[in-house]
């Protein structure tokens, strides 16, 4: 059971940490529509799996699954995947699950933020999306996790958090009409200090180019560590997202963190450009929310990876490109061990390895 709270995290001593922290456990979702997950999510649900076992050999990972795709699930995952029963509408557990903030006294609890599939009747992904937002609060019951329903639509992969104070976004995502419109940008960081006990908003102008999110921030840039960050990178001058990653990276090198540190920036080259196949998108259903045409561009990145204790979950996305971005984050993180697993399939349902999984820290 879950206690609802009515007062507020920093209100009461909490605060998110980074996800360099330790870890005690990782959620994700079973992937099944198939307006977005292409041949029955049969591929996609492969690429889970593979995910889910790399994270599972350091962290203890829970996945959820429908009704009608439990026994699939549970028999195509081993034994030591948790798998629980959850009504979803899609997977994507970094913007459905609960932001968890921690105390210094090792207690933990869950934030609830509102939901609407990336822009609601603006601009969302999908409709309905009542599933999904009911997810944090039904995390938190099955977990005994008390919550905090926060006031604003939000999406985790919309934030970084460094842990010790600064928090970094996009405004295209944050200031999007289709999210809350009758916050200004002050209402919205006020919002967050409350919630998640930071101090600082970092504000980068865009996200990825084509990310229809409206720009996630965990898609373009991932918190390494507090005072150092991974961005994607650009080299083409012909590619929109040249510009897109030089903006960030002048944000960046001229912004200081909550503590006063100087920002370390990683560059990551994106892979591609990535582009749907015809016979990729003859396999998705058709859908009114989600562009999945033959010769759309995918908003690939190598940024959209997951920490999770000792090891980083890295995307592999591009034969040419790889071993590259494999060489900076191993560069990054010296003491982990970055794990590759080929995530195409999770690129063409529109977010990447870092969007479907949802860390629970550990608290102490
Ligand atoms: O956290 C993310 N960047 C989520 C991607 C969602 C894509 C929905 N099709």
């Amino acid at each position: 059971m879950s206690t609802l709270l009515h007062t507020t995290p920093v209100n009461d001593g909490f605060f998110m940490p980074g996800e360099q922290e330790p870890q005690d456990e990782i959620w994700i979702a079973w992937p099944e529509r198939t307006d977005n997950w292409r041949n029955g999510a049969k591929p996609a649900q492969q690429v889970f799996i593979d995910v889910a076992k790399a994270i599972a050999e350091v962290t203890p990972v829970t996945m959820t699954v429908s009704a009608d795709q439990y026994d699939n699930a549970r028999s195509r995952l081993p034994e030591h995947i948790r798998v629980v029963e959850m009504t979803t509408n899609d997977s994507w557990m970094r913007d459905i699950a609960p932001s968890y903030v921690v105390n210094k006294d090792g207690e933990r609890r869950g934030v609830d933020w509102e939901f609407n599939a990336w822009g609601g009747l603006v601009d969302g992904l999908y409709f309905p999306w009542d599933k999904d937002d009911q997810v944090a609060s039904k995390i938190c019951n099955l977990r005994g996790d008390a919550r905090y329903r926060a006031p604003i639509v939000l999406e985790g992969g919309s934030i970084h958090v460094d842990g010790e104070g600064t928090l970094y976004t996009t405004e295209e995502c944050l200031l999007h009409p289709s999210r809350n419109p009758d916050l200004t940008r002050e209402d919205i960081e006020q919002v967050l200090k409350e919630h998640l006990g930071i101090e600082k908003v970092i504000w980068i102008k865009n996200g990825l180019y084509n990310d229809e999110t409206n720009g996630h921030v965990d898609n373009l840039i991932h918190v390494a560590r507090p005072g150092e960050v991974v961005l994607s990178w650009c080299d083409d001058e012909n590619d929109p997202q040249y510009q897109i990653s030089r903006d960030a990276y002048e944000v960046l090198s001229n912004e200081r963190d909550a503590k006063g540190r100087q920002i370390k920036v990683h560059k990551v080259h994106i892979p591609g450009p990535l582009y749907i196949s015809a016979e990729e998108a003859a396999g998705i259903d058709s859908c009114d929310g989600m562009e999945r045409e033959a010769g759309e561009r995918l908003a690939g990145s190598y940024a959209n990876f997951l920490i999770t204790n000792n090891r980083v979950i890295l995307p592999l996305l591009d034969p040419k490109r790889d071993d590259d971005a494999k060489a900076v984050l191993q560069h990054v993180f010296p003491e982990h061990e970055v794990v590759g697993v080929n995530a195409r399939e999770i690129l063409l349902g529109g977010g990447n390895i870092h969007c479907i999984t949802q860390q629970v820290p550990s608290a102490h």
